[in-house]
């Protein structure tokens, strides 16, 4: 049978090596086996659960969807969309907040971090957040959903959401209960400037990133830049552990060699971080540099980009809209 894939990414601006190892690269994998029915959305109705400027918007949203081509997704095998282009997301996700529970909500990690102290001024659609993650992923019937380490949590939410549903009106199997395709290593690369916080696109220092449209030199300084601390390389994954700067640029090297750690670990035990970096940025460098280039030749194609997202929505439309009359008829509307 044959796997329905669905993941989005927020248009928010400085999409990064954290996003590119966690999710898109996966995502590129899944594209090019036949296997495999794949639809990958831009979110933007998730990005503006943080105040956007609009003009930043519309320019992220082409930006997403060249990161996506420049990355290796083939448009004619899968489908690429803008979420607010297809109304049975908002719809959903008002029908299955009926359906989620305040205190399943309230244990999200991710609204804790994000909303920080002062709750109260978070806006609401930061809070349900996750329940529209879930309308997004039930209305296609996924089965597998490529998600970095940070989405766990919303992806065991969902599978609640679509339990109860399915119980609640007795429809045995009308949502498909989607499975998690998160990578066992390396799935949460952690900032340049502290190895505890995750890279991220909102952090305000930019050297805490490596976006993929930065060049060969921003590159080369960022990881020159990156804290580390004062004792050579480890030689063992337990001496790794206590160290979280080294452990996180020794996972990205490992990640982008396809390298179990222990053979990256080894490969550099004992040696000076100046050495390792160079070796890291050549490789950085690398992978990150073509696709920079192509992002940057697709954004003066908006034709190009907005024939995409056209076609992306006309398929999506066909099949969410489908599935949101069964919906409507479930509920008795
Ligand atoms: N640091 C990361 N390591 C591994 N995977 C990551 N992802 C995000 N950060 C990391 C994965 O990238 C996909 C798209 O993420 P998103 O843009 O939809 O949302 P996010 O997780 O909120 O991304 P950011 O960068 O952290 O943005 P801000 O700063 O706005 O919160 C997801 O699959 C995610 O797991």
């Amino acid at each position: 049978m044959k796997k329905k894939i669905f993941s989005g990414v927020q248009p928010t601006g400085n999409l990064h090596l954290g996003n590119y190892l966690g999710a898109i690269r996966n995502f590129v994998d899944l594209n090019n086996d036949t296997q495999n029915e794949c639809i990958f959305c831009v979110v933007d109705l998730h990005a503006i659960t943080v105040s956007q400027n609009p003009k930043d918007l519309k320019s992220n949203i082409y930006e997403t969807v060249a990161t996506f081509v420049a990355s290796g997704i083939d448009p004619k095998k899968s489908i690429i969309f803008n979420q607010s282009h297809v109304s049975a997301h908002s719809e959903t996700a008002w029908i299955l907040s009926c359906i989620a529970r305040m205190g399943w909500l309230n244990r999200m990690t991710q609204f804790k971090e994000k909303a920080g102290k002062d709750k109260e001024k978070a806006s609401i659609g930061l809070y349900s957040y996750p329940v529209l993650m879930a309308a997004d992923i039930l209305l296609y019937d996924s089965t597998h959903v490529p998600v970095g380490d940070d989405q766990k949590q919303h992806l065991e939410l969902c599978r609640d959401i679509a339990q109860k549903f399915n119980n609640d009106f007795k429809v045995k199997d009308f949502f498909t209960i989607p499975e998690p395709l998160i990578k066992k290593e390396f799935s949460r690369i952690m900032s340049l400037k502290d190895g505890l916080s995750k890279m991220s696109k909102s952090e305000v220092s930019d050297l805490s990133r490596i976006n993929l449209t930065d060049d060969k030199d921003q590159i080369i300084n960022k990881i020159k830049k990156a804290k580390t601390d004062a004792l050579p390389l480890p030689s063992t994954i337990e001496e790794l552990e206590k160290r979280p700067e080294a452990k996180n640029l020794i996972c990205i090297y490992s990640s982008l060699m396809n390298n179990e750690l222990q053979n990256s670990i080894d490969e550099f035990a004992g040696k000076n971080f100046s050495e390792f970096k160079e070796k890291l940025s050549e490789k950085v460098v690398n992978e990150i540099n073509p696709i920079s280039l192509k992002i940057k030749d697709l954004l003066n194609d908006k034709v190009f980009l907005e024939k995409i997202l056209k076609e992306g929505c006309e398929k999506a439309n066909e099949i969410a809209s489908k599935k949101i009359r069964e919906i409507h008829k479930i509920v008795g509307f």
